[in-house]
C-alpha cells in the first residue's frame, strides 16, 4: 500500500472533520480522491501541517485531522511537544510513514532507518501514540474519531505515487473558502 491507496482507505471515515494536508503529493492525492471546503491543502510550507492543525483545533470545537509526512514532522519535531501540552482533545495528527521524501523523489528519511515517530510522539507527551501497518489506519482513525485526543496515529506504506496533476485552486480560493467554512462551523457552535 502506498500514500494514495492509504489516502483512499481513510477517507470515507472523514465526514465533517477539518483536515490540513501536507504539501505537495499528499495534497494532490487527497484533492483527486475527495475534494471539499474543510479540505486546507499546503502548497508550499513543509513541517507545518501540524502546527496549523493544532492552531486551528484550539479555536474551534470540531475535530481537526492533521495529514502530515514523515520527512516534514521529522523537519518540525517540536510539533509533538507542543501537541502534548496544549492538549487539544479535538485534534489529531495523521502521519503518513513512507519513509522518503515522497514528493521531491522518494529519498528515504530517518524512519526509513529505524526512527519511530510514535515513540517521539509518545516521549514528547502525547499518550494516544501508535504506529500501524497503512492497512489497519483507517479503522485506527474511526477508533481515534470516537475518543478525545490529542492523537498521533503513524501509517506505515510503501515510498511511491501515482502520477498526479497540481491542484487547479489558487492558494487564495483555497484559504478563502477553508475560512468561510470556519466562519459557518464556528456560527453552528
Ligand atoms: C522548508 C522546505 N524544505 C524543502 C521543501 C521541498 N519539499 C517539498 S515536499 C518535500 C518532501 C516531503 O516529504 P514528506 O513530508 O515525508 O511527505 P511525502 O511527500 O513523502 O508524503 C520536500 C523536501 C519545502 N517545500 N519546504
Amino acid at each position: 500500500m502506498r500514500r494514495y491507496e492509504l489516502l483512499q482507505s481513510i477517507v470515507p471515515e472523514i465526514t465533517n472533520e477539518f483536515v490540513i494536508c501536507n504539501l505537495g503529493f499528499p495534497s494532490q492525492e487527497l484533492y483527486s480522491i475527495r475534494d471539499n471546503d474543510h479540505h486546507f491543502y499546503m502548497l508550499g510550507s513543509m513541517g507545518l501541517s501540524s502546527s496549523i492543525g493544532l492552531g486551528l483545533s484550539m479555536e474551534i470545537e470540531d475535530t481537526v485531522i492533521s495529514i502530515d509526512g514523515d520527512g516534514s514532522v521529522l523537519m518540525n519535531l517540536g510539533t509533538l511537544s507542543t501537541i502534548a501540552l496544549e492538549d487539544c482533545k479535538n485534534f489529531i495528527l495523521f502521519i503518513v510513514d513512507n519513509g522518503s521524501y515522497g514528493s521531491t523523489g522518494d529519498q528515504p528519511t530517518h524512519t526509513a532507518k529505524g526512527t519511530s515517530l510514535a515513540a517521539i510522539a509518545k516521549a514528547a507527551g502525547i499518550k494516544s501514540s501508535v504506529e500501524v501497518p497503512g492497512s489497519a489506519a483507517a479503522a485506527e482513525l474511526k477508533k481515534c474519531l470516537g475518543t478525545p485526543g490529542p492523537h498521533v496515529i503513524v501509517a506505515k506504506v510503501d515510498p511511491g505515487s501515482p502520477a498526479m496533476t497540481p491542484i487547479p485552486l489558487t492558494s487564495l480560493a483555497i484559504r478563502d473558502r477553508f475560512r468561510e467554512a470556519i466562519k459557518a462551523a464556528k456560527a453552528k457552535a
